[in-house]
């Protein structure tokens, strides 16, 4: 351990498992050598307006060529300046006008199990219907369309129509709240809401267009609802004329509507994401730098090939899904599996039996679905082939060594790289990841940063830290994908991102890079833990006690101690087991085994559920109330269950 005064912290967890490539992946892969990443890495990093100039005239499709790669006037960057381009365009046309139209774009299942799927021309003739009828709608280039949709064909139509358009959406995922829905039209100016008469969630329909209608009575700026026929609920109510229904004023379009030239730098999506207090903010992103980033982060970290069937299981409601089943694949030309539904509907093994049924080959999913699965039980597992892939990707927090541990082998079957990509809505697409063909794997670690991202871990005063040492993470030259600011908000903008650290952004995440340069994401900022001035990361005693085979899921927070600063509190899940005395005794002694007496819970408490965010998040700021005994404050709109709080201070009676 080092001393923490300077605001480093402390790394206590040792994880020395490695795992190479396996030869036959890496001969057909797109980095097949070391040589080719550090060489391209290089030019990126030296040489980056020629770098980015040749990626950007290679893979996107220019109407107006630019005239300047990168201008940086830091924290503003615009990229390929006065060039014009359409994000619909590089998803579709550009593969039909190459001869690719009868490609499969989209295979889609329902969670009822209907089924559907969409080659590149079907995919852009229903998205140029759904431009037409969007334009008949009034709305035109630079307005916003919130879309509150489920999991449908429609949804990743409705974004690539605004694209087409220029319309700027604003995609709400839709388990949020009424009042959530109208906070970001309002906060976004949002002219249409395009939603659906219900959505099927194990099995029960979720009445959709009633929580909008209750949205747009607050929601002034919205002077239209399109609503798709999802479910057959026809007892929606429709306001005349605001309401109208999608096959009434889309189907009825012609199925040619040409994409508008629009600038590089002009707004293609907002995305809000939860701040931790207060309003969520609209991260914006812009066209061609945003599209160029998604695509080629696409084809190097999932090492895209020809005949791959590609399926994230993110929703489109988060960055996931906008770069890894909208933009990076479309872009890419890839084929994408989409699901609508539950992973545990109507059991447990419906991923299992999607991955079977459609021969995924590269499977893109989030650690918490992986515990959950753990939790679930091998056995359904166990009843699927699961052969077809050939790569395993992680994203969203930070995976346990153990949770990889169990990817690796039942998933992967010991033969699959695993890609734990680390990156942020902020970033638009990944950022640090290994690249599957020739990236020796740790578990627990994003690896290496990709071509174009300089990162650099600094300690409280600014100044980087050596390696080996914990800091926060920041990265210091502008890359292609990054947000261009927060919707309406340009001074939060600053301080939130570029004060703290002048002239780099701030990630909010605290890292480590080890001997062989390899980044270890240690939480996030907020989050860290003070004890007797020694600085732990949360995820290194989560993952210590993830390590013992009772525990499936663990969360720690520090709580004040008069003696210590901060004492660390656990909250744990177990599997196959009933919670006791003796097991909580036995996790204490692991946790010290594992990484020493000061990293040892003082509070270790079982609970049934961890509070999540909707997208599967721990969110350990309301765990740091609850272990302080204190009231529960700030924004809980985020929380995925609300009945979590109350069940956790049952737990703790
Ligand atoms: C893509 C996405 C971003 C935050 C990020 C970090 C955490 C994401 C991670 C990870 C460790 C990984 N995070 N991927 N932490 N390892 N591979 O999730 O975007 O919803 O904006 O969240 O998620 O804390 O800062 P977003």
């Amino acid at each position: 351990m080092t001393d923490s005064s300077s605001g480093q912290i402390d790394h206590v967890l040792i994880e020395d498992r490695l795992f190479p490539p396996p030869a036959e992946f890496s001969q057909q892969a797109v980095f097949s050598s070391q040589a080719q990443y550090e060489s391209m890495y290089r030019r990126a990093a030296e040489q980056p307006e020629e770098f980015w100039r040749s990626e950007a005239l290679e893979h996107l499709h220019w109407f107006e060529p630019f005239d300047e790669v990168c201008r940086w006037d830091p924290p503003h960057a615009e990229w390929f300046v006065h060039g014009k381009t359409n994000a619909s365009y590089n998803c579709l046309d550009r593969h039909i006008d190459a001869g690719r139209g009868d490609r499969t774009a989209i295979i889609w299942e329902g969670e009822p199990g209907d089924e559907r799927t969409l080659s590149y021309a079907e995919l852009r003739s229903e998205v140029s219907k759904c431009a037409a009828g969007l334009k008949q709608l009034g709305i035109s280039a630079g307005d916003v369309v919130s879309i509150y949709m489920p999991m449908t064909p429609e949804l990743a139509i409705a974004m690539l129509a605004c694209a087409r358009i220029g319309a700027v959406h604003s995609v709400i995922f839709a388990g949020f709240s009424a009042e959530s829905i109208a906070d970001r039209n309002n906060d976004a100016g949002a002219k249409l809401v395009i939603t659906a008469d219900g959505l099927y969630r194990r099995g029960k329909v979720l009445p959709l267009k009633e929580t909008v209608d209750e949205a747009l009575a607050k929601s002034p700026t919205v002077e239209h609802c399109l609503v798709l026929r999802r479910v057959g609920n026809d007892d929606v109510s429709m306001t005349q004329p605001r309401d109208v229904w999608w096959h009434d004023v889309v189907d009825t379009q012609s199925d040619d509507f040409p994409a508008v030239p629009m600038d590089s730098e002009a707004s293609l999506f907002i995305l809000y994401t939860s701040g931790s207090t207060g309003k969520p903010k609209g991260i914006r992103h812009t066209t061609a730098g945003y599209n160029l980033w998604a695509k080629r982060t696409f084809e190097w970290v999932f090492d895209h090939r020809e005949d791959d069937i590609f399926w994230c299981t993110a929703d489109c409601g988060w960055i996931t899904g906008h770069s890894y089943i909208v933009y990076g694949p479309l872009s890419a030309g890839a084929t994408c599996l989409m699901y609508e539904g539950a992973p545990n509907f109507p059991a447990e093994d419906r991923f299992w039996e999607l991955v079977e049924k459609y021969k995924v080959t590269i499977l893109y999913t989030a650690p918490t679905a992986i515990r959950a699965f753990i939790k679930w039980g091998d056995e359904h597992v166990d009843k699927h082939d699961l052969s077809s892939l050939r790569l395993l990707g992680s994203v969203g927090e930070g995976i346990n060594p153990e949770a990889w541990m169990w990817y690796h082998k039942k998933i992967g079957n010991e033969r699959c790289p695993i890609v734990d990509t680390w990156w942020q809505t902020e970033t638009g697409g990944i950022m640090m990841s290994p690249l599957p063909g020739i990236t020796a794997t740790k578990p627990g670690s994003c690896t290496r940063p990709l071509p174009g991202v300089v990162p650099v871990i600094v300690d409280e005063t600014g100044n980087a830290v050596d390696d080996q040492h914990g800091g926060m993470l920041c990265i210091s030259k502008p890359w292609p994908g990054m947000l261009r600011g927060i919707w309406g908000d340009e001074d939060r903008f600053v301080q939130q991102y570029w004060s703290t650290v002048p002239g780099k952004y701030l990630t909010g995440d605290n890292a480590r890079k080890d001997s062989d340069g390899y980044y270890w994401i240690m939480g996030r900022i907020d989050d860290v833990i003070n004890v007797s001035g020694h600085r732990l990361s949360t995820i290194e005693v989560e993952s210590a006690l993830c390590s013992h085979e009772a525990v499936c899921e663990a969360a720690v927070v520090g709580r004040p101690d008069e003696l210590k600063g901060q004492a660390i509190a656990a909250f744990v899940t177990i599997r196959d087991r009933e919670p006791d005395e003796a097991l909580r005794q036995e996790l204490l002694l692991h946790v010290r085994k594992q990484i020493g007496a000061l990293a040892q819970p003082d509070d270790l408490r079982f609970t049934s559920t961890l509070p999540k965010t909707r997208s599967g998040k721990i969110m350990r700021r309301l765990l740091r109330d609850i272990a302080s005994g204190n009231e529960v404050a700030g924004d809980t709109s985020t929380l995925e269950d609300l009945t979590v709080l109350a069940k956790l201070r049952d737990d703790e009676g």
